[in-house]
């Protein structure tokens, strides 16, 4: 097995392993890396559905994402990416093509336990575009100044699933509905101990404690911290990748730039903490 760093700061790849047979031991080491790294690429995998879901459950427990239109149809634990992507008519549905391109994110911040992780496995990838960009929260969070931190300090936001712009479209008309949730904007990462900027622009619609003018306001700021420079790094997919990131500590978005006429096809599945640390998460 041989594991190497990607980016500067984050992403780390993992060569010369089959998932589907790794032990404890072997599982250890990758486990560790993604920790430290934020994104964990493994190469060269020949999967199953059932394969892909009893590696993910490894890192986690692995629920249905809300959804539901882009479910497995046999298996609700895994959404399609870039399924269904023409209507009836031949029209491109842009909800689906461009479905995590709209900004940077992480993903689950609508719940209120949110994902730790999402892990994605490429079935089918375009001839050009379609890469996915990571960015690292640790790094955002080092970097605002103490004015920022200190007025972060132990302050929640309140984020929705289509936050202020209301984006809802990958939803049934009768899961739109979404009550805010609330999480401390800085957030102490459960396994790692480090703390990172707890942020999604489209998501968040108001800041704790301020006034309307004063929270947009902030919000607005803070957005301008989340990519730092060396904090990218920018995945190019091969088929049989499975890629993993951790939403506790990094941001992501989707190029959304690839010929539309050509697949891009992944398996998802939106992974939750086991239980332990989600108690650790909420303490
Ligand atoms: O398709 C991608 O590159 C990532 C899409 C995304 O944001 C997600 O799956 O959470
Ligand atoms: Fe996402």
């Amino acid at each position: 097995m041989h594991i190497r760093p990607m980016g500067p700061q984050i992403g780390v790849e993992v060569t010369g392993v089959d998932v589907k047979t790794l032990d404890d031991a072997g599982f250890a080491p990758i486990y560790q890396a993604w920790l430290d790294r934020n994104v964990l690429v493994v190469r060269e995998q020949e999967l199953k559905l059932e394969d892909f879901l009893r590696y993910s459950r490894r890192f986690g427990i692995v629920v249905p994402h809300p959804s539901k239109s882009t479910r497995h149809p046999q298996s609700p634990e895994i959404t399609l990416l870039g399924v269904n992507k023409f209507d009836a008519e031949g029209r491109l549905n842009q909800a689906i093509y461009r479905r995590g391109a709209e900004g940077w994110h992480t993903d689950g911040a609508y719940d209120a336990d949110p994902f730790k992780a999402t892990q994605l496995y490429a079935l089918a990838i375009p001839s050009r575009g379609g890469d996915t960009l990571f960015a690292n929260g640790y790094a955002a969070y080092a970097a605002l100044p103490d004015r920022l931190k200190q007025r972060l300090e132990g302050r929640n936001g309140a984020f929705t699933y289509g936050g202020r712009g209301k984006r809802t479209a990958l939803l049934n008309p009768e899961d739109r509905d979404w009550q805010p949730v609330l999480h401390p904007i800085v957030r102490t990462h459960p396994e790692t101990g480090r703390r990172s900027l707890y942020y999604d622009p489209g998501k968040i619609v108001a800041i704790e404690g301020l006034d309307e003018a004063e929270s947009d306001a902030l919000i607005d700021e803070l957005e301008t911290y989340m990519i730092q420079p060396d904090g990218e790094y920018r995945h190019q997919w091969r088929v049989g990748d499975i890629v993993i990131w951790d939403n506790r500590c990094s941001y992501h978005r989707a190029a959304g730039d690839y010929p539309p006429e050509e697949d891009r096809i992944h398996w998802r599945v939106s992974i939750k903490g086991f239980a332990a640390e989600r108690r650790l998460a909420a303490a």
